[in-house]
């Protein structure tokens, strides 16, 4: 994986106390994008980020390559904020960033509990704490289409470094926001078992490419995405990668997950990429990169084995759910 330390690109504290001059001055735009990663924040004031059409705010995306480090290039930023799985809003991946648009993100809690020594509430303030890194990961959703996106974010490690899991602690819980109000597609898909729910084991959690993500391509995230804050979590089907989160348990039982509660034989805990064990309705061995033609293998483990591999030594992996 590609990784880039904050003060390489311009930190998230930067941006953050930007935001908040402009927010002081009353001139900053709702939705307005701000962090640039080449170390100037750019003229935000003017500037309302349009997900659906050309970057309208003249800002370019920025990144500090233009591949990941198996030589893959990245996705578009447009292919990124307008291609998306968020069924809080619809399960139609070409919409959700048009009923996205404007999902307020701010002010924003994140109440991290259960069984830790020092149980928090994470402010987006308490957030300008963490140094933002880049991470250029490999997206890899069981749908069997991908994409190479440059994150900026944080390990998950260090805010569990913060809140102190106790020896009983054996996973990780995180919850999206309920918002059934505010987002269409909780009414429009009330058969599933919301607010939708995911899980890590400890020892998962604390692997330094287990990301909490704030921005991509050097902007903060838009709702499409999972603002303000979403995990990523390279080595596993994109459903683990759970958005919009409010809630972090440590908890000493499996957490059930939205996916498993609706298919467990189809969307289990482990959810590791496997080309080698094929979704009960179709084959995992390629994928669709979007912005290419053709498909391409699919890797074990997405392309993180070195990494991650240790952790499941022992495991049948042929059983994947
Ligand atoms: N809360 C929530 N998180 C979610 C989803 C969702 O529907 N709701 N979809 C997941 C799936 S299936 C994928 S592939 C990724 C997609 O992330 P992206 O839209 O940022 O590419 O988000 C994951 N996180
Ligand atoms: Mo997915």
């Amino acid at each position: 994986m590609k990784k880039i330390k904050s003060s390489e690109i311009t930190s998230y504290s930067d941006y953050l106390s930007r935001r908040d001059f402009l927010k002081t001055m009353g001139i900053m735009t709702a939705g307005a994008a701000l962090l640039a990663a080449c170390g100037t924040p750019q003229d935000e004031a003017s500037t309302v980020v349009n997900p659906s059409a050309e970057d309208s705010s003249g800002i370019s995306p920025s990144a500090s390559a233009n591949t990941d480090e198996l030589g893959k290039p990245l996705n578009s930023y447009e292919d990124i904020t307008n291609y998306n799985n968020y069924y809080e809003f619809t399960t139609d991946k070409e919409r959700v960033a048009v009923l996205a648009e404007g999902y307020p993100t701010s002010p924003w809690e994140v109440k991290v509990g259960g069984l830790v020594n020092n149980p928090k509430t994470y402010s987006l303030d308490d957030f300008r704490k963490f140094e933002i890194e880049e991470r250029i990961y490999r997206l890899r959703c069981v749908e069997a289409w991908s994409m190479v996106i440059p994150w900026m974010g944080f390990p998950l490690s260090k805010l569990l470094a913060e809140v102190e899991p106790k020896a009983e602690a054996k996973y990780v819980r995180f919850e999206t926001i309920y918002d059934p109000e505010g987002m269409p597609g909780f009414k429009k898909n009330p058969f599933y078992q919301w607010p939708y729910v995911e899980g890590l084991r400890v020892d998962e959690a604390m692997n330094d490419l287990a990301i909490l993500a704030t921005g991509l391509y050097g902007k903060d995230l838009l709702p499409q995405n999972g603002a303000p804050i979403r995990m990523v979590i390279p080595w596993k089907y994109g459903f683990k990668s759970i958005k919009s989160i409010v809630k972090i348990d440590l908890v000493d039982e499996m957490p059930r997950s939205l996916w498993m509660a609706a298919a467990p034989n189809e969307y289990g805990f482990n959810a590791n990429v496997n080309p080698n064990v094929n979704h009960p309705r179709w084959s995992q061995a390629s994928e669709r990169r979007i912005g290419e033609f053709g498909r391409t293998e699919t890797i074990m483990f997405n392309g993180y084995e070195e990494e991650v591999a240790h952790l499941y030594a022992g495991m049948d992996l042929a059983i994947n759910f």
